[in-house]
């Protein structure tokens, strides 16, 4: 055999072992290592090439010829295959990563409102319906309004009903009802009449309890006008009490004193855990305190720039999250505002 012959022959020997390789070759990191061995710098193939101008010059032409039809093909086959490699490996990551749509979802956890939120939204409702319109007012107040525009000057014994936390500005409180309200909106709109529910948050200095917190809301509310009676006061909280407590709930309005109203009440609603027999929800008593109310004081609507002649009005105050224990039987306010989920999850 000649050197030629020999030569061809090696080539082609080359290009059988490289296929029968390549076939059963099945990751991308095996056909690299073929790709090196095979067509690389130092691999046979390119020693040929190499070798080529030592040989003589009549077999250079046939040999390189052949050399390159081998390199040709190879190339060519690495190519097929390994698209043939990606396409399995896409089918077999198809296949494992296959979803099952009819599985449930995964639920996301999702936020709630606070039950005093609730409870809040439903008092604005019922007093919507009746013509009252929400009006805040701020949680830092001035002495003057929280006490001294409310007919409770500086030293009135009065002030004891109200454990006051004082900032360190002077004449600065965190205010311990919503009623300094009433001289905020009776100052914006006077002469016009009024019909507002004020609520936010209030603060007192409280030795805590099951029914006492340092914080707690209250929502106020406040008529003004022309004839306002006593009767209106009562009638527009009796309807109240119907539609948050159910209709046929009974209710009583016992005299009681806030130096801003005159005459000034408390109103009870009929025990509703024990129907007016009672039990120790109502301490045996029967019926349940919900607010403080009463007809706005001459001296206080004065300070609102009404003239007490000729304008009259009336005002209650309640606690939210009394009215909300009482319906759904929590029976420590502490929870409210301790922000343990496993409380506010149960609303
Ligand atoms: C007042 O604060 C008066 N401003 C209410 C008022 C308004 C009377 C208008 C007349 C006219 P009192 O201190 O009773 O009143 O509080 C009213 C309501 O706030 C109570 O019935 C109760 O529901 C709630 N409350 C008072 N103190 C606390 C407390 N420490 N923790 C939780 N709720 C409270």
């Amino acid at each position: 055999m000649s050197k030629k012959e020999n030569m061809i022959e090696e080539l082609e020997e080359l290009q059988k072992r490289a296929e029968a390789e390549l076939v059963s070759l099945n990751s991308e990191a095996n056909l690299q290592r073929w790709k090196t061995a095979y067509l690389g710098h130092s691999s046979a193939l390119m020693q040929v090439f190499k070798r080529l101008p030592e040989a003589p010059l009549e077999m250079r032409p046939e040999v390189g010829q052949h050399a390159n039809q081998v390199k040709a093909a190879l190339e060519t086959h690495f190519e097929s295959r390994s698209m043939e490699i990606r396409q399995a490996a896409l089918q077999q990551n198809l296949q494992q990563e296959k979803q099952d749509v009819t599985l449930p979802g995964r639920v996301p956890p999702c936020g709630r409102l606070h039950i005093t939120t609730v409870v809040l939204r439903e008092i604005y409702r019922i007093f919507a319906e009746m013509g009252f319109q929400v009006y805040r007012s701020p949680e830092v107040e001035s002495d003057v309004n929280n006490f001294e525009l409310l007919n409770i000057p500086a030293h009135h014994p009065a002030r004891d009903l109200w454990d006051t936390f004082f900032i360190k500005t002077e004449g600065v409180v965190l205010r311990t009802h919503t009623s300094p309200g009433q001289i905020r909106a009776m100052r914006e709109f006077a002469p016009e009449p009024i019909r507002v529910v004020l609520p936010g948050m209030c603060y007192r200095y409280e030795q805590t309890d099951a029914s006492h917190e340092f914080q707690f809301n209250q929502v106020e509310l406040l008529a003004v006008g022309k004839r306002i009676t006593f009767a209106n006061l009562k009638g527009t909280l009796e309807e109240f009490a119907q539609r948050m407590y159910g209709e046929g709930v009974r209710t009583r309005i016992r005299p009681s004193y806030f130096p801003f109203v005159e005459p000034g009440g408390e109103m009870d609603v009929e025990c509703f855990v024990c129907g007016g027999k009672g039990c120790p929800v109502c301490k045996r008593r029967g019926w349940l305190e919900i607010l403080g109310c009463g007809m706005v004081h001459p001296v206080v609507l004065r300070n609102g720039g009404y003239d007490p002649e000729v304008y009259s009005g009336f005002a209650a105050g309640m606690g939210p999250e009394r009215i909300t224990m009482l319906r759904y039987r929590i029976d420590d306010i502490r929870n409210f505002w301790a922000n343990d989920v496993r409380f506010l999850e149960q609303f």
